[in-house]
């Protein structure tokens, strides 16, 4: 693909849009970058482009960026429905993801993953599983660093994390091996229905041929029908014995290749939970399409502490036991976090609504949940959806929701945060909503 000298534009000057203007900048493209957000909330980015010749259209959108440009970067967080884009695309001007253009320029094979709930976890299993093999590896994407911040590295292997919004606006990114871990409501606030998100999500194995690998979670109905239009050869993971994939037999996980067959004992690991199993499954899976060996996979699987915020215990104060579930941000994370308990449990749930039906929660409020905790924008919607089932009460902040579960909680209980909504209400980010948690529940 050649830079020198196209006219591009940037939409959005996040994490994202930095790395591309700068990237592009410096393959000698003309880069203009615009954002809603004015000059003045935008400096920390400008001021580390500084020494690179680009244009800056700041606090709004005006058609006339569009001029004379040969094609478009939107940040992942910039809906197909944004002015510009939308423009964009009417006017037949071609329209590349950050993913797509980190594509042409990266040497190294890909190993993709996305899905509703886990990538973050998978993906960074599968890069503690390469790195333990002494393959140079990079780890990125939607997990935090964008892509093309590693094109210029020396790559035997990249791990991505990949999302719905940056496969929107793919072509020819092609992954040597793609995941997808599951398919359950999420984003329905940028999507006009389920279908559509799907859609995006199995973009992941479009331009896979079959000389690729696409790895597929047979016991989730959504995911497993995909396999009838994937190109890739599929490799399965899920609970049932198969002929060829990854399942469960008591306490251990067995990889099966035809007639030769590799466990993988589960006793010996720090990070637990129903959905950890059919991420270790979907590493699993990976890791052996990469070629890993098992002793190599097992000492990753058993050095892995797990990731932060992600029901991750905190303490145990009066028998009661704390955990940070803040990167529980959809119904089906805090249904499958649920699972992992059998104690009753005091769930500190709410933030800005994502369009999901909380109803599917149903069963396992009505099961495990002693009282319900519910604050920020959502909470009156998540009351009317489950209010009914439990105890139900609505606070403040996250000040007053820890104040209220350490007051009622009995000995044996489970504190558990897992919002079921995004963080942007109230706090800047999950990560800060997790870390807010943690210090309040350490202070109590
Ligand atoms: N903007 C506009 N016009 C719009 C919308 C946004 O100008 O119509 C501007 C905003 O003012 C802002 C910029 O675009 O300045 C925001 O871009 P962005 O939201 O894409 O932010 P980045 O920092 O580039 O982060 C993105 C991903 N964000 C989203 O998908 C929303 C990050 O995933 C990812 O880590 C990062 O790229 C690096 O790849 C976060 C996320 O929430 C973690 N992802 C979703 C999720 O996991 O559920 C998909």
């Amino acid at each position: 693909m050649e830079l020198k000298g196209k006219e591009v534009l940037v939409l959005g000057l996040a994490r994202t849009g930095m790395e591309c203007a700068r990237f592009l900048a410096e393959h000698g493209a003309k880069v203009r970058v615009t954002d809603l957000r004015s000059e003045q909330d935008l400096k920390h980015g400008m001021e580390s482009l500084r020494e690179l010749p680009i244009q800056y259209l700041l606090g709004g959108e005006d058609q006339a960026s569009l001029e004379g440009v040969d094609f478009v970067v939107p940040s992942p967080g910039v809906p197909a429905e944004n002015t510009l884009l939308h423009r964009a695309n009417r006017r037949n001007i071609k329209i590349l993801s950050e993913i797509e253009l980190a594509y042409h320029f990266l040497g190294a094979p890909l190993i993709a993953i996305t899905g509703t709930n886990g990538k973050s976890t998978t993906t960074t299993l599968v890069g503690e599983m390469l790195k333990a093999n002494g393959t140079k590896v990079f780890v990125g994407g939607n997990i935090g660093t964008p892509l093309i911040s590693f094109v210029s590295g020396d790559w035997e292997w990249g791990v991505v994390e990949v999302s719905s919004f940056q496969l929107e606006w793919i072509k020819e990114f092609r992954p040597r091996i793609s995941v997808l871990l599951n398919l359950t409501e999420d984003h329905l606030d940028r999507y006009p229905d389920f279908a559509a998100y799907r859609r995006a999500k199995e973009r992941i194995f479009e331009a896979q041929t079959e000389k690729d690998v696409a790895i597929l979670n047979r016991d989730d109905p959504w995911v497993w029908e995909i396999r009838k239009r994937v190109r890739a050869r599929v490799i399965s993971f899920g609970f049932s014995e198969v002929e060829e994939g990854v399942f469960v037999a008591s306490n251990e996980l067995i990889w099966r290749n035809g007639s030769s067959e590799e466990k993988f004992p589960l006793d010996r690991l720090k990070i637990q939970g129903v959905h950890n199993v059919e991420n270790i499954m979907a590493a699993i899976a990976s890791a052996k399409s990469a070629g890993l060996s098992a002793p190599v996979i097992q000492r990753a699987l058993e050095e892995f502490p797990g990731l932060e915020h992600r029901l991750e215990f905190v303490r145990e104060k009066d028998g009661v036991r704390y955990y940070n579930d803040s990167k529980g941000t959809n119904v089906g994370a805090v249904v499958k976090s649920l699972a992992s308990f059998s104690a009753p449990v005091i769930l500190l749930a709410g933030g800005v609504d994502k369009g999901g039906d909380y109803g599917v929660l149903r069963n396992e409020i009505q099961r495990k949940v002693r009282r319900l905790v519910l604050f920020g924008q959502a909470k009156e919607i998540i009351a009317h959806a489950l209010g009914a089932l439990t105890e139900t009460v609505t606070v403040e902040d996250m000040e007053a929701a820890v104040r209220d579960s350490f007051a009622h909680a009995q000995p044996g209980d489970v504190v558990l945060l897992s919002p079921a909504c995004s963080s942007f209400d109230m706090f800047r980010n999950y990560a800060e909503r997790g870390q807010i948690f943690k210090n309040l529940v350490q202070a109590l």
